[in-house]
């Protein structure tokens, strides 16, 4: 009786938060575990014998810890034994087991049970199609056995994995086999030893039928490694492009960072039930089927390329987070941000190949394009609610609600701007003295950042600021030219603008921001740049160096007064406010000669139309779109200098809730009819050109799913959806229809589709122009879990129309025989992707959406915590939206508030409503 009143009081209670500010180092150090597994779905045996001893580092401030307390979660303990002999002195309590009466350095041995089959967290071992695996980070290995769970703690492993032979014929784990065998009763075993030192977030198991894509190579060193990429029977004719992007990733590793493959082995498996993309676990990565299996007919372009740079980051992660790892989850942008760089760079090299000079800058510009877009899209964003937060957090509840844009995306950036200061070789010369200074250890971002420093000798105390303020910076930018004294002054201010509560608690004081900038004249080219004090001209574009609140720099000798172009290649995370005119942006749109500037100049024109646009519409005005807008456009599309992947990118506009989210006042509505009506005005002024274009860049002949290809590819499917929009779609019905049928690649085929969805939508479309196709879909692809996610996704993302509501087809599609809230890309695809991706329809004036989104968290949440909180954060900036719908979110809010058990999505929605 007594113990039920507990934990109803318990569960009322907030939840503990986690500081930063009281780290300290663990009382005791496991130097290496063996662990041995009978693999039995229901009620798995583990046995754990731990190498402990008491930490010198810990004992020094005061007394020896009396007690050794291990971590434990969802356990049945069995028994513990201390150097061989069963031990008295041994208490299990709530989610512990803590053992006493211990010399300062001894052999524990436990043995537990668990039940990876109830597992339905997917954190821990679990079961997923028949087979095991794990995930551990961030304190999943805690859900296997007990332990010292946390990542300062390195210890070497040795695995023994034991099952039933036909059932589980594949038995994986970290590093190298050294044994395996037959054992009685149609069992068998294998020992694996991983010689490296990690944390145990890193372990991994997997046990079951798979089959691998295998492939040797010889390291740049010389040495013979053997890949591997695991997958159920039936997807092995869809590893090719993984192990492709795997060797790939080798390669580029050794000649850009002179980093090699460490172990003998490197195996990927895929698994189709997975939280997240993939994880880094040392040689054994496990990674979401979504970014391993791809062939033409089943995966598009986009997810090509995803894999490429999963595969990519996930392999430099071998280095980045696992040579080298984190002291505790705070420094976690120490890997991720670093990673996010790494593959970044990566996925620009390979998309720029061989090309030479300029061609090969506007490669590599398309990927930075693609990544600043994502950085604003969703890290501003979060960096403008309650979950704000600095690249290294100071504060947590759940740690898994940390894995963010702000720590990957953010982080990225801050990694960048190092490279960005010091230039790539200063960069490398920092990433050496950071492994020859910390190879093998636990380590923060300050270690990070001081390796930088002292590589390029250089004072970085300032710099910590991008560590621990968050929100996002902004830079006003003043100028003025002396035609008498040929002077162009540029005068920087940085500042926070109306910066979010949670962002404005950590500010200090001024950043120091990279500020690259050119100037161009009046014909289009660069002028060259000489700053005040220089005796010479250096270069076209110059990285200013802002460190103060406010601070002027001066150009001599600049013959004509300039138009400038501001923060190159988006050389830092701020937003940059500078009065240009529609007729100076359509300048810098058609002659910057910084591609990613180029495309900036488009998009800067287009939000600013369209949030004009947007005010008049929430006024119910009638709407007009400048010509000055519909002609930049149209430059872009005739210009043959251009490539079409960065067309594509010009000529895509701003998405909804990026411009719902630069109003004053969000309103979905709005931003919907002013986006809708710009598109169908670009559409028809430019009709004729959307056609010629669609017939310029078919790619005939074999599926390729290179930069070059990609990029047609894009554009041509670009044009499509423009054509759909026309007041009349027959022309896009009939070209999406002929598409749809004669595709011999998903890229083709889900265009079409979705241009058919469009149609459906349009006033004079028919309304059943894509039913035909969707159902020839399903039945093409049922067998292929990741098409199906597809075709949940392109019904759940469609426009809809007042007599075509999405939350009741949506709600239909709950019902289908396919869907499934225990898969977590099911989930995604039909319920984030209305959620998330359909602003106008889940936005709703009835609150029918939110209703929606309540009622999935609250069912998610006891299943899968991770992903329910994941979508909780869909209402964290309720706040910025029109009266109306701010009441309707608050009372979804509250009642997903007053529902929810789980840590992890009570600390979004408690924070949200705080
Ligand atoms: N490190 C993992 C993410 C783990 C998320 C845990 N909730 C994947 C990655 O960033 O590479
Ligand atoms: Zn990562």
């Amino acid at each position: 009786m007594s113990h039920s009143t507990e934990s109803a009081t318990a569960s009322a209670t907030a939840p503990a938060v986690i500081r930063r500010a009281d780290y300290a180092p663990p009382a005791f150090l496991i130097d290496s575990v063996a662990l041995e597994f009978d693999l039995v779905p229901e009620r798995t045996l583990v046995k754990s014998t731990l190498r402990v001893r008491r930490n010198a580092e810990a004992l020094a401030g005061g007394h020896p810890a009396p007690r050794l307390v291990l971590t434990g979660e969802q356990l049945e303990f069995v028994r513990a034994s201390v150097d061989g002999r069963p031990h008295e002195d041994v208490r299990t309590g709530d989610n512990e087991l803590s053992i006493g009466s211990i010399p300062d350095e001894f052999a524990l041995e436990i043995e537990n049970i668990c039940n990876p089959a109830a597992n339905t967290t997917l954190s821990g071992l679990y079961v997923s199609s028949g087979n095991f695996f794990t995930q551990c980070e961030a304190e999943g290995f805690r859900r296997i056995t007990y332990f010292l769970d946390r990542p300062d703690v390195m210890s070497t492993y040795t695995v023994t994995l034991r099952a039933d032979k036909a059932a589980y014929p594949v038995l994986l784990s970290n590093g190298n086999l050294i044994e395996e065998g037959d054992l009685p009763d149609g069992r068998h075993f294998a020992k694996w030893e991983d010689p490296f030192k990690k944390p145990s977030y890193l372990f991994a198991l997997v046990a079951g039928k798979l089959v691998a894509l295998e492939e040797r190579i010889t390291s740049g060193s010389g040495k013979d490694k053997l890949l591997q990429v695991w997958v159920e029977p039936h997807d092995l004719d869809k590893t090719r492009h993984a192990m492709d992007s795997l060797i790939h990733s080798i390669r580029w590793d050794e000649q850009r960072f002179g980093l090699e493959l460490d172990l003998d082995r490197f195996m990927i498996v895929a698994v189709s039930d997975f939280n997240m993309g993939a994880m880094e676990n040392k040689g054994l990565n496990i990674f979401n089927t979504k970014y391993v299996l791809a062939n033409p007919e089943t995966a598009t372009d986009t997810d090509f390329f995803n894999i490429e740079s999963v595969v990519g980051h996930e392999y430099f992660h071998n280095w980045t987070g696992n040579r080298v790892t984190c002291r505790d989850w705070f420094q976690l942008s120490l890997k991720e941000g670093l990673t996010v760089f790494r593959d970044q760079e990566f996925s620009a090299d390979m998309a720029a190949g061989d090309s030479p000079g300029a061609a090969s800058e506007a490669a590599r510009a398309t990927r930075r394009i693609e990544d600043v877009r994502v950085l604003r899209q969703m890290q501003f964003a979060e960096d403008a609610g309650p979950m704000a937060h600095p690249v290294r957090p100071e504060s947590y509840v759940e740690i898994n609600n940390f894995y963010t844009m702000t720590v990957y995306e953010k982080g990225s950036e801050v990694v960048r701007m190092y490279q960005t200061l010091f230039g790539r070789d200063g960069f490398r010369r920092g990433m050496d003295l950071y492994f020859e200074r910390h190879d093998g250890q636990a380590v923060t971002c300050d270690d990070f950042r001081h390796a930088m420093a002292d590589a390029n000798n250089r004072d970085l105390a300032q710099y910590e600021r991008w560590y621990s303020q968050a929100g996002t910076p902004r830079v006003t930018v003043r100028t003025a030219y002396d035609a008498a004294a040929k002077r162009y002054t540029v005068t920087l201010a940085q500042g926070y603008g109306e910066a979010s509560e949670a962002a404005r608690a950590t500010q200090q004081g001024p950043l120091l921001i990279p500020f690259a900038i050119g100037l161009i004249g009046g014909k289009g080219s660069d002028l060259p740049l000489r700053l005040d004090g220089e005796k010479e001209p250096q270069g076209t574009t110059r990285v200013l160096e802002l460190t103060e609140r406010e601070q002027s720099f001066t150009f001599v000798d600049v013959a004509e007064k300039p138009l400038p172009s501001l923060l190159r290649n988006f050389s830092a995370p701020v937003i940059v406010e500078y009065d240009y005119t529609n007729e100076q942006l359509a300048f810098l749109l058609a002659n910057d000669s910084d591609p990613f500037n180029r495309w900036e100049a488009g998009q800067r024109l287009a939000t600013r139309e369209l949030l004009a646009l947007a005010a008049r519409a929430a006024k119910g005005e009638t709407l007009t779109l400048d010509d000055q807008v519909v002609a930049a456009f149209e430059q872009v599309l005739d210009d043959p200098s251009l490539s079409p992947a960065f067309r594509e990118l010009a000529l895509m506009l701003p998405s909804e809730s990026y411009l719902a989210e630069q109003m004053p006042v969000s309103d979905p509505a709005a931003v919907h009819t002013a986006r809708v009506f710009v598109s169908r005005r670009l559409a028809t002024a430019l009709r004729d050109k959307w056609l010629a274009i669609y017939e310029a860049n078919r790619t005939p002949g074999e599926y390729r799913p290179t930069p070059e290809d990609a990029g047609k590819r894009g554009l041509k499917n670009l044009a499509l959806a423009y054509l759909g929009q026309l007041d009349d779609p027959t022309d896009a019905v009939r070209l999406a229809r002929a598409q749809y049928d004669g595709a011999d690649n998903m890229t083709d085929r889900s265009a079409a589709l979705s241009a058919l969805l469009m149609a459906s939508a349009s006033p004079n479309g028919e309304a059943s122009a894509a039913d035909a196709s969707l159902a020839d879909f399903y039945q093409r692809f049922d067998d292929e879990a990741l098409v199906i996610d597809k075709w949940f996704a392109l019904q759940a993302t469609q426009r809809g129309g007042p007599n075509r509501k999405v939350i009741e087809i949506v709600r239909k599609l709950m019902q289908h025989p396919a869907f499934t809230l225990k898969n977590p890309n099911r989930a995604r695809s039909l319920i984030f992707s209305f959620c998330s991706g359909n602003p106008a329809q889940f936005h709703a004036a009835d609150g029918s959406g939110y209703a929606f989104w309540a009622e999935q968290i609250i069912a998610l949440d006891s299943l899968n915590p991770q992903v329910a909180a994941r979508l909780a954060r869909g209402l964290e900036l309720w706040r910025r939206f029109t009266p109306a719908l701010r009441e309707k979110m608050h009372g979804a809010l509250t009642e997903v508030a007053s529902k929810v058990k789980s840590r992890d999505v009570r600390e979004i929605v408690e924070k949200a409503l705080a």
